[in-house]
């Protein structure tokens, strides 16, 4: 990577406080785009590089009704892996995981992506065949996973609690060495970066509340900064997405569930491995900076709240102890929220919809962070080529009438 910077001009634009150049710049909204992407999330701004670096196409709007990152992007645990259930799946997340093994370089922006290993415990005979079925569905894709014992699981994690005296016992886990953690904010503002820098516009602020649609086919967007015309419009909403959808006359299948999250005080490093349990319906990982990031199940209602609770907590705590018993006395700095567009299979719905130039990535749960990369990539090239790309051809809006499902549930991090 190049240094932009000397050690004394940062020192000194840090002590001053200004004079920082523009990551992405602001613009005026044009008059027309090629192609408008809604949502400044990973999604859409992966998409946005993409268009620009793989296919030449710059003349390219972002738009987001609020600031770049905001939404599912900011508001997640960064959690990366492609040990799915299905062989569609786990294709469609390696190549994600490919893509974000080289993604510092390729951007030239460090994502601190740290291929830690992800273990999934289970803690009864029925999970364990589970975690026996991915390991196998993996190995034939090319992944690498495996189901591995106790003692094991104690050496890569010292401080878990793997006695048979506990509540619900580990009998095992799904062993994925390739999955890990990221930065999430880096992988955002370096998507920007790179788009921004080849003459894509990013608008934050600037919410899409109209989509025109005339014989069938997409013509602008109206937005609370005027009205622009263009063939090409891509939903990458989470939370929304179904709301905006319908602004283009289009029905999707989705309910929309919060997914808590909580972060601790940073404490030296002593957990490696990304660890989940769906018995007890629990992730934790342990950040660069020492704090350890904890997830949960969605809440079990529909909401477009991202507030947290207290009963979250508190649950989340009680699983975790008795995990790890001994990080009882850790306390916890703060929580959020982020929205789950949740699809009935558990898996997204990318590609073109009834209405021409109207295309979606959405749908996508509790999974969307870790498949930024590889969604831009092929959304860009159905932008570009007008052909669906085959790593996406399972995933049509049109599955769920035909009755040809990618049930993913069974790959979730927890019950939900
Ligand atoms: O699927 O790995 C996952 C995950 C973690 C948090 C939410 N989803």
């Amino acid at each position: 990577m190049t240094a932009r910077y000397s050690a004394l001009s940062l020192l000194s634009r840090g002590l001053r406080g200004r004079n920082w150049p523009l990551v992405w710049r602001r613009h005026e909204l044009a008059p027309t785009y090629d192609a408008v992407i809604i949502g400044a999330g990973v999604h859409g701004l992966a998409a946005a590089y993409y268009l620009a670096v793989n296919h030449g196409i710059r003349n390219v709007a972002v738009l987001d009704r609020s600031y770049l990152g905001g939404g599912g992007s900011g508001r997640n645990t960064a959690i990366i892996r492609s040990n799915y259930l299905t062989p569609e799946g786990v294709r469609f997340y390696d190549r994600s995981v490919k893509l974000y093994e080289t993604l510092a370089s390729e951007l030239n922006f460090n994502v601190m992506f740290s291929q830690r290993g992800h273990l999934t415990l289970a803690h009864n005979d029925s999970s364990l065949r589970t975690m026996r079925w991915r390991a196998e569905v993996n190995k034939l894709q090319g992944v690498d996973s495996e189901v591995i014992g106790p003692d094991e699981i104690k050496s890569l994690v010292p401080y878990m609690d793997v006695s048979a005296q506990t509540r619900y016992p580990i009998l095992g886990a799904l062993y994925h060495p390739p999955g890990g953690i990221i930065r999430h904010d880096a992988v955002n503002w370096g998507y920007a970066r790179g788009a921004d820098a080849r003459g894509v516009q990013i608008h934050e602020y600037t919410e899409v509340v109209g989509i025109d649609v005339e014989e069938g086919r997409v013509r602008g967007v109206q937005t609370s900064r005027g009205h622009i015309s263009t063939p090409v419009v891509l939903n990458c909403t989470a939370g929304w997405s179904s709301l905006v959808s319908r602004l283009a006359g289009v029905r999707l299948p989705i309910s929309t569930h919060p997914l808590q999250a909580a972060v601790t005080e940073p404490v030296k490093v002593f957990l490696n491995t990304v660890v989940v349990s769906g018995t007890l319906h629990v992730y934790v990982s342990q950040t660069d900076r020492g704090e350890l990031v904890f997830g949960a199940s969605t809440d079990p209602y529909p909401s477009y709240s991202t507030r947290g609770s207290l009963e979250f907590t508190e649950e989340l705590a009680g699983h975790v102890l008795e995990l790890m018993p001994s990080i009882a006395a850790l306390r916890v700095l703060r929580q959020w929220a982020g929205l789950c567009d949740m699809t009935p299979d558990f898996s997204p719905i990318m590609g073109e919809t009834p209405v021409e130039g109207f295309l979606v990535d959405v749908g996508w749960g509790t999974y969307g962070f870790k498949a930024g990369p590889v969604a831009g990539e092929a959304m860009a090239e159905l932008v570009a080529t007008g052909k669906t790309p085959d790593l996406i051809s399972s995933f049509p809006l049109s599955r769920f009438a035909d009755g040809r499902l990618v049930g993913e549930k069974g790959a979730a991090a927890v019950g939900h």
